[in-house]
């Protein structure tokens, strides 16, 4: 009897066990190949891997790629970064090299979120990878009373650090390189690796 019923235990433990593990198999394999996403075109922070995926942990990397008719600028002051923030201002002799990140729509939100400040925008992005065009979603800044500033050397060296680790054009790299900052010397909100350095530095 009491082997009866150790036996009954353990053939109901070990199809438990492997019902349990069959669960998430089956639903790795419906999720989310089918999800809808788009092609988001990342230009400042969320050139950086690590960055970008504090928020949008679903984030794909596509390829790198250039926007045309429009140029790089800082505007006012942001709280996050504790210096100017990052858009993309029209301008027929410039153009904008970023990365195309393949965002699930289960994130939108929590990227419209991250880009509070700023208005959604589309636009025709030439990849790297093959030079094709692709529409993207990319995010401008909204403040029609917007004035140029200088941005954090925290928030210029993520944006480096973003264009160097997916190989955007040197000239461009040195460009933004040569992007003056506003000196801010404590710590900011995000505590990113690259950012540990000059997050201790201020303490
Ligand atoms: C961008 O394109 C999408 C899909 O084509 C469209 O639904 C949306 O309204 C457009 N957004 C803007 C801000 O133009
Ligand atoms: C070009 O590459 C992009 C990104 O990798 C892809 O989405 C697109 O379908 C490709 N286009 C062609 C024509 O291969
Ligand atoms: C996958 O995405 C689809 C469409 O957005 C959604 O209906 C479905 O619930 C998602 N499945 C999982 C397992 O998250």
């Amino acid at each position: 009897m009491t082997t009866f019923v150790t036996v009954l235990l353990l053939v109901a433990s070990f199809a438990s066990v492997s019902f349990a593990g069959a669960l998430p198999m089956s639903s790795i394999k419906e999720m989310n190949l089918t999800e809808d996403y788009f092609h988001y075109f990342a230009f400042g922070s969320n050139l950086l891997d690590e960055r970008i995926k504090v928020q949008i942990k679903g984030a794909e990397f596509e390829s790198t790629g250039v926007l045309t008719g429009y140029r790089l600028a800082f505007y006012d002051e942001g709280k996050r970064w504790r210096g100017a923030v990052a858009s993309i201002t029209e301008d027929p002799n410039s153009h904008v090299w970023g990365c195309v990140w393949r965002v699930p729509n289960s994130f939108a939100a929590e990227l419209d979120k991250q880009e509070s400040g700023y208005h959604r925008l589309n636009v025709t992005v030439k990849m790297s990878s093959n030079g094709s065009a692709v529409e993207c979603r990319t995010y401008q800044y909204s403040n029609p009373e917007r004035q140029a500033r200088p941005p954090s050397p925290h928030y210029k060296h993520v944006i480096v650090s973003g264009a160097i680790e997916h190989e955007l054009p040197n000239g461009y790299i040195e460009m933004l390189q040569k992007i003056k900052d506003n000196g801010y010397e404590g710590p900011v909100e995000l505590d990113l690796d690259v950012l540990k350095e000059l997050n201790n530095g201020g303490a």
